[in-house]
């Protein structure tokens, strides 16, 4: 019995046997600018810097050998159920964030309906100076408008928004990666929050398109992708300035949301120590250590995999945000 993929934290010391390995799907290392590899594999760097003492390499593993293929710069690798993309655009080719943006989803999109993995189950947005105006709007809010003008043109996301997260990084371009699939996963929100699609005006010329999360059932296991979760209950940020009380408020946001998937749909995890892995994005070094603490307090030994980025938050006063999945690595006997 196989698993679509599996994905894994190793010591980045261990990346040399990385390139070789046919059953690597995509590598992710964690460095103060953004790259890619030379190569069709999505082997590359996020650029956020990794707070913990030893980096590691996020590996994303295919049950079996993968296919490679380089489309319009993206870089992608499949197996029968599941491709990975990656794209790293050079914003100073654009005239704004709007346009790599929009350039970026319209490669992707063609991308994904080229291979028929017409299903974005998640995606992960990287961009510098987020929360920095240009011509009057921040560049947030210039990158929901881009990716929205791409669905807009193209009639949305088929079946749903995929879950997601949006961060800023100190440089180094427009970076884009997913999962996509062959069959639609299933939608989830949060009861505490409003969905992000629904978000009122405020917060943008256009709403933001994710969802909360996406539950996936693969043949053998139920995955759980978790969007980028933060302070938000409704769709008001709470507790500005108040690290800790974010922290918290982020907790009970994740909580919730998987108790919600555990209620509504076949999903074999009720808590969020049962997740896989959390990735914390902290505004601020100082961050770490209160973080740390909160969650060795409040979860002890039952703590999944974190690791912890420097990355800026898309509203200027949130300080933290947290995504997670449910990845099992091993099909249970
Ligand atoms: C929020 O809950 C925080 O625009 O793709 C989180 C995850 C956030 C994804 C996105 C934005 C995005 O609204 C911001």
């Amino acid at each position: 019995m196989s698993l679509p993929f599996s994905v894994q934290f190793i010591p980045v010391e261990n990346i040399s046997a990385l390139e070789a390995d046919e059953n690597v799907l995509a590598a992710i290392r964690y460095a103060s600018i953004a790259s890619a590899e030379n190569t069709e594999k999505p082997l590359f760097s996020v650029g956020l810097p990794n707070l913990a003492l030893s980096n590691v390499v996020e590996v994303w593993y295919s049950d079996v050998a993968v296919k490679t293929s380089l489309i319009d710069g993206i870089q992608l690798s499949y197996n029968d159920d599941i491709l990975f993309g990656h794209l790293l655009l050079d914003e100073s080719e654009y005239e704004d964030i709007v346009a790599a943006s929009e350039h970026a989803y319209r490669l992707i999109l063609d991308a994904i309906n080229a291979l028929d993995y017409p299903y974005i189950l998640r995606i992960w947005n990287y961009f510098s100076s987020i929360n920095d105006d240009q011509q009057g709007l921040e560049r947030y809010k210039q990158f929901c408008l881009g990716r929205q003008q791409t669905l807009d043109s193209r009639g949305g996301f088929v079946y749903s928004p995929p879950a997601a997260t949006a961060i800023g990084t100190s440089g180094g371009g427009l970076q884009v990666y997913f999962i996509a699939a062959r069959e639609p996963g299933i939608q989830l929100e949060n009861p505490r929050q409003t969905s992000a699609f629904l978000y009122p005006p405020q917060y943008g010329v256009v709403s933001p398109a994710f969802s909360r999360a996406t539950i996936k059932k693969w043949q053998n296991t139920t995955h759980l992708y978790i969007s980028g979760t933060a302070s938000i209950v409704g769709h008001e940020t709470r507790h500005i300035g108040q690290v800790e009380k974010q922290l918290e408020e982020t907790l009970k946001n994740i909580e919730a949301l998987v108790q919600h998937g555990a209620e509504t749909q076949d999903l074999s995890i009720n808590t969020l120590t049962d997740l896989s892995y959390l990735k914390v994005y902290l505004r601020d070094l100082f961050m770490l250590s209160i973080t740390e603490e909160l969650l060795i307090r409040r979860y002890g030994r039952n703590l999944p995999e974190v690791i912890f980025l420097q990355g800026d938050v898309c509203r200027e006063d949130l300080l933290v945000e947290i995504e997670a999945a449910y990845i099992l690595n091993e099909v249970d006997a």
